[in-house]
């Protein structure tokens, strides 16, 4: 696929600031700092289009961006990250319930993991959610780069399983920093897409 255009839409806090536009959507899930924002940049070839940053817990909005006029990203805020109060938790839990139950345009979702660690209870809790929704989920576990080729396998097949992932759902060894993986997360949401 090749990206001739990607911008931000918006950073929405709430349901009304959604785009209103009635085009397609995927949606980013992860762990705060586990690499959504990088993943974004490499999928549409920006460096920092999506704020990259080593502070985790940061953003607290959903942030769109669209894709050739085709489609929209869609970064979610992330969870599991310690320092944060009841009550934000509980904000980001109505953000997310509201978001995921009721955009209609919202075709899959990505679930980002860190491939070199067995998926966090956390991780496991998000997955199920999206299942619940009914929602394909694309695995993505990142930061590949990060480990040595003797524990790829073994650390993939982990993830498989502790997701106890469907069939349905693709896993994919990805790397922001090389861009490996980057073709078959592109098939497989371009699929998700009906493009
Ligand atoms: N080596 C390596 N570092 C990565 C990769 N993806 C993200 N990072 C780094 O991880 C940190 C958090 O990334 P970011 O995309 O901001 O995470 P987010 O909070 O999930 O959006 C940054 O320092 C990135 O440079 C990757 O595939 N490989
Ligand atoms: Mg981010």
């Amino acid at each position: 696929m090749k990206v001739n255009y990607a911008d931000i839409v918006i950073s929405a806090a709430s349901k009304k600031q959604y785009p209103k536009a009635p085009i397609p959507e995927i949606a980013l899930a992860g762990r705060s700092n586990v690499g959504k924002s990088s993943f974004i940049n490499k999928m549409i070839q920006r460096k920092n289009l999506a704020r990259t940053s080593s502070k985790p817990g940061k953003t607290q909005t959903l942030n769109f961006y669209i894709i050739n006029d085709l489609f929209h990203f869609v970064d979610v805020p992330g969870y599991g990250y310690a320092k944060v109060s009841k009550k934000e938790r509980a904000k980001w839990g109505e953000m997310m319930e509201e978001y995921f139950s009721e955009r209609e345009q919202l075709r899959a979702t990505a679930l980002i993991i860190d491939s070199r660690h067995k998926p966090t209870e956390d991780d496991v809790i998000m997955y199920n959610y999206l299942k619940h929704f009914g929602l394909p989920v694309m695995v993505i576990a990142t930061k590949l780069d990060k480990l040595k080729k003797s524990q790829k396998h073994k650390q993939l097949k982990t993830i498989q399983e502790v997701l106890e992932m469907e069939e349905e759902d693709t896993l994919i060894p990805f790397s922001s920093e090389t861009g490996e993986g980057k073709e078959l997360a592109w098939k497989t949401m371009l699929a998700h897409l009906n493009m």
